[in-house]
């Protein structure tokens, strides 16, 4: 299949591209450099910083793998996008070309509306884009589990069905995003939703939990050129990958508050192994199919007490601390969603081990001299 992955630079995006490369498929890769512009803009680059598309490109390529074509530009620019797609014709496209951060979206006015206006003109041009130049292709969304929020009832795949006053319908299930980053990831369902029912568009809206690993079978291939980059700063780190870069560092875990916030998590393995899946097998033109793609939930504490198991076993001395909260959020609350729809599709899950959370810290302990410890905390406060 011819595959356009946007935001192909990203953490998810680029390890994306060489799994689909690698299953035989064309892939074209898209991004502006927005998450490196930031990171730059804030001083939070992250621990190992990979080449640039056009580098790691050529070293895939060295390294034997099919090739995979690049484009930079804003895929906010509707000039851009009727250039690429109507030179591309794309069956499938990945779509990760949004900021991803929830606390960056929290910063400031400035960094709100850039999350708003780039997140939603993205989607808005791409499902354009689509309509005009490739309409019955496939648009594959990265949306956020964090949609749903964490209500006290279970969380389904995506939909849920109402009865009321004897009448009985189907609805996107209740959403109630905790930063304006989520909220932008809700718009966006939104969007598609109204153009799959209006366009007969072919949507498969994938709700991720935070993602965890650096490590992917292709990047093994060459680690130091194609491997993506690692965040462990308070703006783009995830919360078991700053736990890791923490432990090595010597700086106590920072659980926020009481640290029972509850999440779906995924290895950075399953992360493109689902969106092989999904890809591979999509829905029928009309449809919205919404996945919930987590592998397994832990609350922040038992993370922390994970890492700090196998660090210690490791000689680390892995503190852990409960900081203030600096976000908004239920610290102790019921949290049961389902997940079976990849399964279904074929997801074999890598669950979290000791093995792996000691492979991390082996990887972050071999550029240790490059943690920059004012990167972990920076206070960005939702209030
Ligand atoms: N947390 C801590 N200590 C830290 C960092 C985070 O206790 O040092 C807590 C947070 O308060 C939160 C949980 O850990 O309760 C997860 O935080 P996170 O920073 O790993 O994840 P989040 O901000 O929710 O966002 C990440 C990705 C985002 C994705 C989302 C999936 O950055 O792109 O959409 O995970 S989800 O969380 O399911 O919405």
């Amino acid at each position: 299949m011819r595959v356009l992955i946007m935001g192909g630079d990203g953490y998810l995006g680029w390890p994306t591209a060489m799994h689909l490369a690698d299953a035989g498929h064309d892939v074209l890769v898209c991004d502006n450099y927005l998450r490196r512009t930031l990171a730059r803009q804030l001083d939070v680059e992250p621990l190992v910083d990979p080449p640039n598309l056009v580098q790691r490109a050529a070293a895939w390529r060295e390294q034997g793998g099919k090739p995979i074509e690049v484009a930079i530009g804003d895929l906010a620019e509707w000039g851009f996008v009727e250039d690429l797609f109507a030179r591309a014709t794309p069956q499938a496209i990945v779509h990760y070309a949004e900021q991803p951060s929830a606390p960056y979206s929290m910063l400031d006015r400035r960094a709100a509306a850039l999350t708003l206006h780039n997140n939603l003109g993205v989607t808005l041009n791409l499902i354009h884009a689509v309509h005009r130049f490739c309409p019955g292709s496939h648009i594959v969304k990265l949306g956020t589990m964090g949609e749903y929020g964490t209500p006290n009832i279970d969380i389904e795949e995506g939909w849920i069905d109402v009865d009321h006053k004897g009448r009985r319908d189907r609805f996107l299930f209740p959403r109630q995003a905790g930063s304006l980053y989520h909220t932008t990831k809700i718009m966006d369902t939104d969007l598609l939703w109204f153009y799959v029912r209006v366009w007969n568009l072919c949507v498969t809206d994938l709700m991720q939990g935070p993602v965890y690993g650096v490590e992917t079978e292709e990047s093994a291939r060459d680690a130091d050129r194609l491997s993506p980059h690692l965040s462990y700063d308070e703006i783009f780190g995830t919360v078991l990958n700053r736990f890791v870069v923490q432990a090595v560092a010597g700086i106590p875990l920072t659980i926020y508050g009481s640290g029972g916030q509850t999440r779906g998590y995924l290895d950075l393995r399953d992360t493109i192994q689902c969106i092989r899946l999904v890809v591979e097998q999509p829905p029928a033109p009309g449809e919205l199919r919404i996945l919930n793609q987590f592998v397994e939930t832990f609350s922040v504490r038992d993370l922390a007490q994970r890492v700090q198991t196998v660090a210690r076993r490791l000689g680390l001395a892995a503190e852990v601390a409960h900081v203030p909260n600096p976000r908004k959020e239920k610290e102790e609350h019921y949290y049961n969603p389902a997940s079976t729809g990849l399964l279904d599709l074929g997801l074999k899950p890598h669950r979290l081990s000791d093995d792996g959370i000691a492979r991390m810290i082996e990887l972050v302990r071999r550029h240790h001299e490059r943690i920059e410890p004012s990167r972990i905390v920076r206070n960005v406060r939702w209030d």
